[in-house]
């Protein structure tokens, strides 16, 4: 299932980045983004709710869907696959995790420094200064204690940038790297989706972990076909292997 080769390219590299995708947080049992919505929310598509426009015209509803996301998320565990990239970042000498998700899964699995390309559903920030506030418990709508504004959940909504922090480390990550990962991912949404072309063209090893072929199984060197919560442990037990 996997390659020897690819072993061989993973233990010996320098650098690996893995980008990570609703699909990671699967096996914990939190819904990917494009698969229909669970109850409540089946009704409404996450394209268009996840918009500053969706926010402006009906807060108290996109509030709604992000307490319930907010709910559901503290209601699980990471699985195997968050904990096996936590095990893989120590077996390597440099090793950068990006992720799309928001709901802090890799964080509390043990991942450290992990880069949140698209935010985090848990921190709040002021719809007007754009900076974090500290979380509310409220029901009704939170307003910034400094300047009175509505707050907003700290995530990245459709035609927003991507934090600048984030996007440098990223993009850098995806330059320099020997190996990268793309686990869990459509690879539908940009700018995420084109930091496999730019490892593709630093020459890096690409790889893929997904039950279905992707948008960028043309461009890959590995597919393979399964979930991450048992391909990555997988991956770590032949790499722990090899090195012994
Ligand atoms: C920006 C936070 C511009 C919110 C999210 C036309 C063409 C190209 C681009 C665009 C376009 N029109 C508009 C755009 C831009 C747009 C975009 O890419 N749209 C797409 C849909 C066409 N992008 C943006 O708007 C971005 N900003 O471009 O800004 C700009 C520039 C300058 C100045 C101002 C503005 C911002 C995008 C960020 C959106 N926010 N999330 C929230 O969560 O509420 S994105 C959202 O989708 C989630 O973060 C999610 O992670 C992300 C991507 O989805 P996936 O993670 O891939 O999840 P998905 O369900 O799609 O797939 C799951 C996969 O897992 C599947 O492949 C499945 O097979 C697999 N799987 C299932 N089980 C398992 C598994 N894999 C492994 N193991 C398993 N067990």
């Amino acid at each position: 299932m996997i390659p020897d080769e690819l072993i061989e390219a993973v233990g010996n590299a320098r650098h690996v980045t893995v980008l990570t995708g609703a699909g990671v947080s699967a096996e914990s049992g939190v819904p990917t983004f494009r698969e229909a919505q669970s109850g409540l929310w089946a009704r409404y598509d996450p394209m268009e709710l996840a918009t500053p426009e969706a926010f402006a015209a009906n807060p108290r509803l996109v509030w709604d869907w992000y307490r319930f996301r907010r709910e559901l998320v503290l209601g699980v565990e990471p699985n195997p696959g968050h904990r096996a990239l936590v095990e893989l970042e120590s077996l390597l000498p440099e090793f950068t995790l990006v992720t799309q998700n928001v709901d802090g899964l890799h964080a509390r699995a043990g991942s450290r420094d992990v880069v949140e390309f698209h935010g985090n559903l848990f921190t709040d920030r002021c719809f007007a200064e754009d900076k974090v506030v500290a979380g509310q418990e409220s029901t009704q709508l939170p307003f910034c204690p400094d300047c009175g504004a509505p707050l907003r959940p700290g995530v990245v909504w459709f035609g927003e940038s991507i934090p600048e922090a984030a996007r440098d480390r990223a993009f850098a990550a995806a330059r320099d790297c020997d190996v990268f990962f793309s686990i869990g991912t459509s690879s539908l949404v940009y700018p995420a989706a084109g930091l496999v072309e730019v490892a593709r063209d630093a020459e890096a090893t690409l790889v893929e972990i997904n039950p279905e072929p992707t948008e960028i199984a043309q461009t890959l060197h590995y597919a393979l076909a399964g979930a991450s919560g048992e391909v990555l442990p997988a991956l770590v037990k032949r790499l722990k292997d090899h090195r012994s």
